[in-house]
């Protein structure tokens, strides 16, 4: 039986990591990564597994060394220091694993740095692994022959991670996505075919996440209506969850476009209280749209500007990602972004150049036409040479409207004409549950109160620019002017907060302070 340590390393700057904002909240990363808790059920009885989120505590070299096996994961925005970590570690002599999204993609990256690799999914390979390991006669690399079933996974241990370190918690209830987008490794990785967990699995996954305090989730699916109708039945039996335990939780995911043109699938994730989703919308380019095999996004049912607003309007708030650099991008792109972005009401912009992740067509394609950058970090930030701008030319452009849309002004007049003048309404359900059960509603609303007033409280505080401290306390007093409700003020304090981090990332790139990120 082994002393196992799951290591998740220190995150660089990303948009979604909100490392300029959390220390000044109190909080140490946004959420856990799922892998963690997932591998640690995953492992036999017997085995002892402790987790490791560098994000919230320091790594106790000491203690990992006495381990019998340490397993590292990580990302693309990890991998640097996934490989700090596992030569320190290495230099020990600890018999070392690694696996995860970046080891999915680039395992060469770890050539001589770990024992054994894991590809892609590893539900059935790690249990093999520990098996073949404890007969020491396990292999230098995994990779599992099927994808994973979902309706097997247990739940994974939560009580092994410090949840008070988090914003958020984190769950999933399905894998896979039907789409063919060209530069995407989601689909490499976890195949087109959706899987779906049951809805017991889903619930005691929720029962656990709420034994540790948590209120907060983010469904950490790929696309969260890849499978259209199995996702209905389990946010049905998701509602029933919420009624009968008072609606606690509030989540927020991912999903394609097409859910615009699905009624019936918005009212319902509406009815689960599913307020937000993040949608890969990419470019209001159609030319670039149909270049990257993104169709879902050109097909009829209106133009981009319309779709958005009608999730809008089904009471569902839309984040989106934004691409920058496809073949038939030119230099008007740049304002064409943000012109879309103004009228579509979208107040966080997740913006990138087009990366090529290995394994990807996207990266084939490119490779044959001699179009990649090698450099593990490239000069332009981008490892893709485009067609149609120059690279100087669109890391300028990147890093403007990057700037642009995270200017106070822009992003507060995208937060106003969503919240003040579309007056969104979110979360429906839950508050008519609240309604018809006062002292419930008495609850939920004093706690959003108070964890807003708290937030605001701190960001009044400890944002060390006076202007934007006082640009925060103005717009919200003329929200809570226009709209004074609990949830809205939570939001919109939330959403002050994640300003600060996206401002602040865009000002240092563009002062140089910090180098460009591109964390695609
Ligand atoms: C949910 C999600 C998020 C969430 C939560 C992130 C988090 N902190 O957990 C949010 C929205 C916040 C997010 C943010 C970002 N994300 Co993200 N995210 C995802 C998504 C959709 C699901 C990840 C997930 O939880 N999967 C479920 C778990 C269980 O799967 P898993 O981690 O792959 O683990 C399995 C196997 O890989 C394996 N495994 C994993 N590790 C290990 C280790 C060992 C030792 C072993 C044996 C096995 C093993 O076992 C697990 C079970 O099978 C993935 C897409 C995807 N499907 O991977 C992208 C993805 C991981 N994200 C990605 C990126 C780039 C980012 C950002 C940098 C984007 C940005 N510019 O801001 C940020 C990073 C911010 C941060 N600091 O957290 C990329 C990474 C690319 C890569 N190949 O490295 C992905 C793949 C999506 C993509 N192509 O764009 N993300
Ligand atoms: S919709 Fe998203 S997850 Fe699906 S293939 Fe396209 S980029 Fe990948």
């Amino acid at each position: 039986m082994a002393d196992i340590v799951l290591i998740s390393p220190r995150f660089e700057v990303s948009y979604w990591g909100l490392e300029y904002v959390l220390p000044l909240v109190g909080k140490r990363a946004n959420m856990p990564v799922a892998c963690l808790p997932l591998l640690a059920a995953l492992a036999p009885p017997g085995h002892s597994v402790t987790l490791i989120d560098e994000n919230v505590e320091d790594i106790d070299y000491d203690r990992c060394a006495r381990a019998d096996i340490v397993g590292v994961t990580g990302m693309v925005v990890q991998r640097r220091r996934m490989r700090e970590i596992l030569a320190e570690l290495k230099r020990r002599g600890v018999f070392l694993v690694v696996g995860g999204p970046w080891a999915t993609v680039k395992e060469d990256d770890f050539q001589g740095l770990a024992d054994v690799v894991f590809v892609g999914e590893a539900e059935q390979t790690w249990p093999r692994f520990l098996a073949a390991w404890e007969r020491g006669a396990h292999r230098a690399r995994y990779e599992q022959a099927e994808k994973t079933d979902m309706a097997t996974l247990p739940t994974p241990r939560f009580d092994l991670l410090k949840m008070r370190h988090y914003a958020f918690g984190s769950l999933q209830f399905s894998r896979g996505c039907p789409f063919q987008c060209e530069f995407c490794d989601i689909i490499v990785t976890f195949g087109r075919k959706p899987r779906i967990k049951t809805t017991a699995q889903v619930l005691a996954e929720l029962e656990a996440l709420r034994a540790q305090g948590i209120r907060q989730a983010f469904i950490v699916d790929d696309n969260l209506i890849g499978n259209k109708r199995a996702i209905k039945d389990l946010l049905r039996d998701l509602i029933a969850w919420q009624e009968r335990n008072g609606y606690p939780m509030t989540f927020f995911t991912e999903a394609s476009l097409d859910l615009a043109g699905e009624p019936e699938l918005m009212r319902l994730m509406d009815q689960a209280n599913i307020p937000s989703v993040f949608v890969g919308i990419e470019s209001p380019n159609e030319e670039s749209l149909r270049e990257t095999r993104k169709y879902q996004n050109v097909r009829a049912g209106g133009t981009l500007v319309e779709k958005v607003h009608r999730i809008q309007e089904a009471g569902i708030e839309v984040w989106c990602g934004m691409i920058l650099g496809f073949d038939h991008d030119d230099a008007t792109v740049f304002d064409a972004q943000l012109r879309f972005i103004a009228e579509a009401r979208i107040i966080n912009v997740m913006l990138g150049m087009l990366s090529a992740i290995p394994k990807t067509p996207l990266h084939d394609r490119l490779a044959a036409e001699g179009r990649l950058d090698p450099a593990d970090e490239p000069e332009f930030g981008t490892n893709v040479i485009p067609l149609g701008l120059d690279r100087a030319e669109l890391r300028a452009g990147y890093v403007r409207v990057l700037s642009a849309l995270n200017d106070t002004t822009a992003y507060f007049d995208r937060m106003d004409d969503l919240y003040l003048k579309a007056r969104l309404d979110f979360s429906r359900a839950a508050n008519r549950h609240w309604r018809r059960h006062p002292w419930r509603l008495v609850r939920a609303k004093g706690r959003f109160l108070i964890r807003a007033l708290a937030l605001l409280a701190l960001l009044a505080r400890r944002v060390p620019e006076p202007a934007l401290r006082r640009e925060y306390l103005r717009r919200v007093w003329r929200l809570m002017k226009a709209r004074p409700d609990p949830d809205v003020l939570w939001i919109y304090v939330v959403k002050c907060a994640m300003h600060y981090h996206a401002h602040t990332m865009a000002r240092r790139m563009r002062t140089g302070l910090a180098p460009v990120v591109n964390s695609f």
